[in-house]
């Protein structure tokens, strides 16, 4: 933590609106240079750390080699940040990047506001966001929120109503509907109480499609999820992108894009031949207002985990994205926003007849296409039993911890899932 004394505009520039965004940022740091905080461990060397403390004096007096000094920090934390497993990065480093970030974007933005300088302005702010760690009270997420304002008054001066998505060729999703046996259905119940909840399907682990749990989100009422809507929250920020059909193809990889470069690359016609699937668990705190849109079902709180504990995914896709066959160590709420969802689910106890990846990274994922089965290669995987369903906006699946589960959006999809313990 670190206190704010009484502000003064302590930089002034020629250009309103530079004159405007410098003095939004500069309002969101410490007023004077001693009470910035640069508190590192004797893990970061002193010269790395004599590097901030110049940044830092530049940031306060506007001059010298500012951006570079922001850039020798950024690169020095990048390597750390990419040595070993992620897992194993020291939060120092991730703080040290953070620091390197905070730096070039006031760096940028001191005496240029132009859009392009602006993008790649929260560019780098999400950069912080995803790879760094919080500092200073989380700054670079105000510091993002000023920007988007920017970005978003110049939107509103600028509108041009034909410009928006749906005057754009969607991409037409021509994706196959199962029909769902009724003998192998996922069980539906709407509403239970906590106690029936626990007692038919958390304490037995089965899964159950729960509906009318989530009616009340403002994701179907206030603001309803669309593209339009998330290009107005999130169309500027920086997220990790899985490219490919699934992520068991060789060709599958993973990229950063802007949301609005996701949508136009990957739900607007442009290349109909691949897939895009916006997949990942930093979104809602990456932005705030999705979060809002969205609440932690009351059920979660039957688990042993805090609140905190619960990890948020995002799922964002066009028809035909597919997460393959596989099981994740914690129970799960898979609750459909936007479009269906095609669903099969096995119980860990047939785990052998789904053939999992030899490779620790892909234990838990089954080497069969769930679909088209190669009968062959994997001649037991017809007999393990399942569940299916269609899940429909609305509604929430309770996966239990460990049941393998395999996810084909049938149109374009935005889902969130519950990771609880
Ligand atoms: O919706 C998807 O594509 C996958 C969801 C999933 O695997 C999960 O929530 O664990």
């Amino acid at each position: 933590m670190y206190s704010f004394s009484t502000r003064s505009s302590f930089i002034a520039t020629p250009h309103e609106s530079m004159a405007e965004l410098w003095s939004a940022i500069s309002a969101a740091l410490p007023v004077t240079e001693a009470e910035f905080p640069l508190d590192f461990s004797e893990k970061v060397e002193p010269s790395v750390v004599d590097v901030l403390k110049r940044c830092r004096q530049q940031l306060y007096t506007r001059s010298g080699r500012w951006r570079q000094n922001a850039q020798i920090i950024l690169d020095l934390s990048w390597e750390k940040l990419n040595t070993g497993t992620w897992r194993d990065v020291d939060k120092e480093w991730r703080c040290l990047y953070s620091y390197g970030c905070l730096f070039k974007v006031a760096a940028l933005c001191c005496d240029d506001a132009s859009p392009a300088t602006v993008q790649e302005a929260i560019r780098t702010c999400d950069l912080g966001l995803l790879m760094g760690a919080a500092i200073m009270d989380n700054i670079l997420q105000t510091i993002v929120r000023i920007l988007q304002n920017e970005i978003g008054k110049r939107h509103s001066n600028e509108e041009d109503p034909s410009d928006g998505v749906s005057a754009k060729k969607m991409k037409v999703d021509c994706v196959s509907v199962p029909v769902v046996k009724q003998a192998l259905a996922v069980p539906r119940i709407h509403c239970p109480s906590l106690e029936s909840f626990k007692k038919d399907y958390l304490d037995p682990q089965k899964s159950v499609i729960l509906e009318g749990i989530i009616d009340h989100w403002p994701a179907f009422k206030n603001h309803p999820w669309s593209i339009e809507y998330l290009q107005t929250v999130a169309g500027c920020r920086t997220v990790p992108v899985e490219v490919g059909s699934r992520y068991t193809d060789e060709e599958w990889s993973q990229t950063l894009l802007t949301v609005n470069e996701f949508i136009d690359r990957y739900i607007v016609v442009k290349d109909a031949s691949s897939l895009g699937y916006l997949a990942q668990h930093q979104l809602f705190d990456q932005v705030p207002e999705l979060k809002d849109d969205i609440c932690i079902p009351d059920y979660c709180c039957l688990g042993e985990g805090d609140e905190d504990d619960i990890t948020i995914n995002a799922w964002f896709g066009p028809g035909g994205t597919v997460s393959p066959l596989h099981q994740d160590p914690q129970q799960n709420f898979l609750a459909q926003v936007v479009g269906r969802k095609y669903i099969r689910l096995y119980s860990p106890e047939d785990t052998e007849k789904l053939y999992p990846h030899q490779l620790q990274l892909l234990h838990n994922t089954s080497q069969v296409e769930v679909e088209s089965p190669d009968v062959v290669r994997f001649p037991e995987f017809v007999k393990a039993p399942y569940l299916e369903c269609v899940l429909q906006p609305g509604e929430v699946l309770f996966i239990p911890v460990k049941h393998w589960h395999y996810v084909r959006s049938l149109e374009l999809s935005f889902s969130v899932s519950f990771w609880w313990s």
